[in-house]
């Protein structure tokens, strides 16, 4: 089994990493950067555990944060660990939607739950569990607490997939079935390929490219006429449209999971 560590920068990857993993190496660089590739034995010989830079997207704007992105093409893992801060979850939110959009079984890591506390900010581990329709197991990194349950996730033999899925509305829906149906001989998931190429993800066109099969000319025009029509219409560029769509979903999911202290000087949305 091959499980990959994904989270924004600074939330704890790197302490969940050394509580999860009894011994790691470095197995070179990420092709292309400067950007060590760490690769961890699971505890209890489980699986294999592999180290991604921070990310706060998938669509890059850096060469290391292209990173994931390539690595995901690769389609080696079976599993995905999305870590997740819980003290700045509306942020956190946007690349676990991406994750659960690239339809591999995840788990959620809902770590600094402490420091959320301190905030007095109150989750309902079990409502987000139920909103994303995927484990959300709360941990603290930082002193080990709660990663016995992620290792024990890993451990049982039938992983779940979530059905979690966002109605973007009509234009971008009919643009990702035209899309997904020029993907035919792609191996994987055709709505988060057409949706990351919606976005103007670079390293998944670049992907695409390689694939003499896919004819990609069809599938830029679909983008183009698409981007123009959001431009006129909602006066926005297609990635903002799918973005803000992205944003309200998470602030409804919010709403519904965060309860927060009223002497509290933070805002949750922040
Ligand atoms: P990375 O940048 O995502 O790899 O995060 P690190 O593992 O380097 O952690 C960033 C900082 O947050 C470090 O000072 C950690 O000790 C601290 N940290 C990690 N997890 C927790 C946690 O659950 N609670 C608290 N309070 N601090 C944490
Ligand atoms: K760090
Ligand atoms: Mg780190």
């Amino acid at each position: 089994m091959e499980v990959a560590l994904l989270g924004n920068p600074n939330t704890g990857k790197t302490s969940l990493f050394n509580e999860l993993t009894g011994s790691y190496e470095y197995v070179g660089n990420w092709t292309g950067v400067t950007v060590d590739k760490k690769v961890g034995t699971l505890k209890k010989q489980i699986g294999q555990l592999i180290d991604l830079p921070g990310v706060y997207a998938l669509n890059p704007i850096s060469k290391d944060e292209g990173i994931a992105s390539q690595y995901l093409l690769e389609n080696r893992c079976t599993s995905t660990l999305n870590i997740v801060d819980a003290s700045g979850l509306s942020r956190n939110l946007h690349l676990t939607i991406q994750l659960l959009e690239f339809g591999k079984p995840l788990v959620i890591g809902l770590n600094m739950v402490d420091v959320a506390k301190s905030r007095g900010i109150a989750i309902d581990v079990h409502q987000l569990s139920e909103e994303l329709n995927v484990p959300v197991l709360p941990i603290i990194a930082r002193t080990g607490k709660g990663c016995r349950d992620i290792l024990d996730y890993f451990s049982l033999e039938n992983q779940h997939v979530s059905h979690f899925s966002i109605d973007y509305g009509e234009k971008i829906e009919k643009a990702i079935e035209n899309i997904s149906d020029l993907l035919h001989e792609e191996q994987l998931n055709h709505r988060w390929l057409a949706l990351q190429l919606l976005q103007g993800n670079q390293i998944v066109l670049d992907h695409i490219k390689t694939n003499k099969g896919i004819d990609l000319e069809r599938i830029q025009r679909i983008i183009q006429e698409l981007d123009k029509q959001i431009e006129e219409v909602e006066k926005c560029s297609l990635a903002r449209a799918i973005y803000s769509k992205r944003k309200q979903i998470i602030n409804d999911i919010l709403e519904k999971v965060i309860t927060k202290e009223k002497n509290s000087d933070r805002t949750f949305t922040d």
